[in-house]
């Protein structure tokens, strides 16, 4: 195929015919604006219930527990009066002197209506908790989590971030690694972490069932001395599992998104939670979205502010990026992702924009002066993706942080803004450059909306939208695999891979690259012309030279829109490692491949890898 045509339609994916110009599309999606609300109003009768208030329970690690009866349904966890504190301390001192260890959990998924910001939603519970049980542990654990699932669809999970080394069949994507866990069933995955630390989590790989709350933290602590707290001095630690929220089931949500009437389009959210709480005037919805509303207090959060704390954020949403506030603290981003380490030393307020499923940690203290006044997160949705405005979404909201002190003073007045724009995070100065690649890979990303798939938008990588196979593709030969599946073979022995990819949409899709860490060499924002990278040909690339000096190291990262990022990796691994957009919606219509690294041409499915990944198949 011809790359010197001008039209990304006609050159990179060739349906000539069917292809809508980018152009086109860019009007009809800015022009197309329409009110969530109109769609809103057909939906939604929810039995009223009592509204359930889900309480953090530590997480226990339960010893092997004997095998629960799959055909009654556990009681949900009963629900003991709102508690609206959004703090989740972790406990570093439980794992950073221990030896490493297998830690073993057991899980029972159900689903139940709760109302995490006031509005009753079907929502995923792991052991009756939204969200899941905080994973903590140690470099060199290992996790052994037995599953049961009790709801009424299959299921799956991810590791997000681990490397997974030997273990690619407990990687969790359905139709790659693994078939569902379906109801009834149960299933064992047996997690190691080698030398990794840093903020992980988890979340569903199965279907959409993330946008439906089935996720988690889980957090790995360095145990290398010095300690990390004193190499960074703090003195606590904090998760914060922050993402947008649709009152809508995910299964409509992706409906209504891959509807013709759309254009590509992507539905905008309607809350926001902040470990799974947040709030929502009921006031909002009464026009064409009625929803099942009770007013619930804000969440808060009780800190003592004289105190340095280590805060892990993670962006658990489905669709946009955030912001991080909070006006009067001084801030220190240390780590982005599973452990990349970034060089800075600029003190700042807020950080941002973090994308779905990326993770930064900061080091938060407050000045002398403010440790007994009331302050706020203040968390920020990026309005990238909102072309279809909700009137109902409160896109910039608040949370109190009350100092320990027992007179809170009233907040001085709000000072500026000082961002760090994670976008330009580096890593730390290299000893040597990065390698040079031994394998080049391009590709390029799209939704794409064409005639032959009923004029309905789809995510495309190539040519390419994504559909999970009966079989996953861990556990059959290559050559079963059909037109949906994009899989290149980086080749029988570990070689450093360097990928580009392109984006030639207006806005930006979150990559994630399962079983690796990779290095940034380089992120370009296209202006709107052919400013693509093409490391086949000898234009040099528009964003200028690779940084290989001092990336940084992330396993997500955003590609900029009619933009690209290079990124290089050691694929040393065995295994079928996906690579997806995080955007739900992008992902769930297609936006989805996966690299094969080692084994032979025909694939992996001889191997034990892939007979294991077949367990859960038929039957
Ligand atoms: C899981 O459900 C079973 C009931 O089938 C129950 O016996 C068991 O205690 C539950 N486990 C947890 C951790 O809630
Ligand atoms: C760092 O953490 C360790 C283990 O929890 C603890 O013993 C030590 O006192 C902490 N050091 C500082 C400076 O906070
Ligand atoms: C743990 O921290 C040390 C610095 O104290 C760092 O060199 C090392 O890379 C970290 N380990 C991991 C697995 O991130
Ligand atoms: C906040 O206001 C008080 C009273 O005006 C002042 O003493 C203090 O220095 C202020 N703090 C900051 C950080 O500006
Ligand atoms: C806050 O700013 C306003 C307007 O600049 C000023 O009138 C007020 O006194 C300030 N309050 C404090 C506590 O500094
Ligand atoms: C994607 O398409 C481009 C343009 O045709 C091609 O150069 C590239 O090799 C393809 N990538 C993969 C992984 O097939
Ligand atoms: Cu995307």
């Amino acid at each position: 195929m011809s790359l010197t045509d001008e039209s990304p339609s006609n050159s990179l994916l060739g349906h000539e015919s069917e292809l809508e110009p980018p152009r086109w599309k860019e009007e009809s999606r800015k022009h197309r604006t329409r009110s969530c609300s109109l769609v809103f109003i057909a939906t939604l009768l929810l039995i009223p219930v009592t509204i359930l208030f889900v309480l953090y329970l530590p997480w226990t690690s339960a010893s092997k527990a004997p095998a629960p009866d799959l055909t009654t349904t556990p009681e949900t966890v009963s629900v003991v009066g709102p508690t609206r504190d959004l703090r989740l301390l972790l406990r570093p001192e439980d794992h950073v002197s221990r030896d490493p260890t297998i830690q073993y959990f057991s899980w029972n998924i159900t689903k139940g209506k709760i109302a995490p910001n006031g509005v009753q939603k079907d929502v995923f519970l792991i052991n009756g908790q939204f969200p899941g049980p905080t994973i903590e542990a140690r470099s060199g654990d290992v996790l052994e989590i037995e599953v049961f699932n009790f709801a009424e669809e299959g299921i799956s999970l991810h590791w997000h971030g681990l490397h997974m080394r030997g273990a690619n069949h407990m990687d969790g994507p359905v139709g790659i690694t693994q078939c569902a866990i379906q109801h009834g069933q149960t299933f064992t995955y047996r997690v190691p972490i080698d030398e990794q630390a840093g903020t992980f989590w988890y979340h569903a790989h199965s279907e959409l069932q993330r946008a439906d709350g089935l996720y988690g933290g889980l957090v790995v602590h360095n145990h290398t001395t010095p300690l990390e707290n004193v190499s960074y001095q703090y003195d606590k630690e904090l998760l914060f599992l922050v993402g947008d929220w649709y009152h809508w089931p995910s299964d409509k949500v992706l409906a209504n998104f891959m509807d013709r009437t759309s254009m590509g389009t992507e539905p905008c959210p309607d809350s926001l939670l902040v470990n799974g709480l947040g709030y929502f005037e009921c006031g909002m919805a009464t026009h064409g979205s009625p929803v099942d509303c009770s007013e619930v207090e804000k969440p808060w959060i009780l800190l003592d502010k004289v105190l340095r704390y280590r805060v892990r954020l993670v962006n658990v949403g489905s669709l946009t990026g955030f912001s991080f506030t909070i006006p009067d603290v001084e801030m220190k981003v240390i780590q982005v992702d599973g452990g990349g380490q970034v060089e800075s030393s600029e003190l700042v307020n807020s950080v941002g924009v973090l994308y779905p499923a990326e993770r930064v940690d900061l080091v938060v203290s407050w000045p002398e002066t403010v440790v007994d006044t009331d302050t706020k997160i203040i968390v920020e949705l990026d309005k990238e993706y909102f072309l279809r405005p909700n009137f109902a979404l409160t896109p910039t909201q608040s949370f109190l942080v009350s100092p320990a002190s027992l007179t809170p003073q009233p907040p001085n007045n709000t000072t500026g803004t000082h961002r760090f724009n994670l976008r330009e995070a580096k890593g730390p100065p290299l000893f040597t450059p990065l390698p040079d690649p031994d394998k080049l890979f391009m590709i390029y990303t799209t939704i794409e909306i064409l005639n032959r798939l009923g004029s309905r938008p789809h995510g495309f990588i190539n040519h390419t939208t994504w559909e999970p196979q009966a079989v996953p593709l861990l556990a059959s030969p290559r050559e079963t695999w059909n037109e949906h599946q994009l899989i290149p073979w980086t080749g029988p022995e570990p070689v450093w891979v360097e990928l580009t990819i392109n984006n030639i949409d207006n806005s930006g899709h979150p990559f994630h690259l399962h079983g690796f860490d990779f290095h940034l060499i380089s992120s370009y924002e296209g202006k709107g012309g052919w400013d693509y990278y093409n490391p086949f040909e000898s234009k040099p690339p528009r964003g200028g030279a690779f940084n290989t000096m001092n990336p940084v190291r992330k396993d997500t990262v955003y590609v900029p829109p009619w933009g690209y990022v290079v990124i290089r990796f050691l694929a040393d691994h065995e295994g079928i490692w996906a690579l997806h957009c995080h955007v739900m919606w992008h992902a769930g219509s297609g936006m989805v491949m996966g690299f094969q690294v080692l084994g032979d041409e025909g694939g992996l499915g001889g191997g034990e890898m892939g007979r294991q990944a077949a367990m859960l198949c038929g039957g």
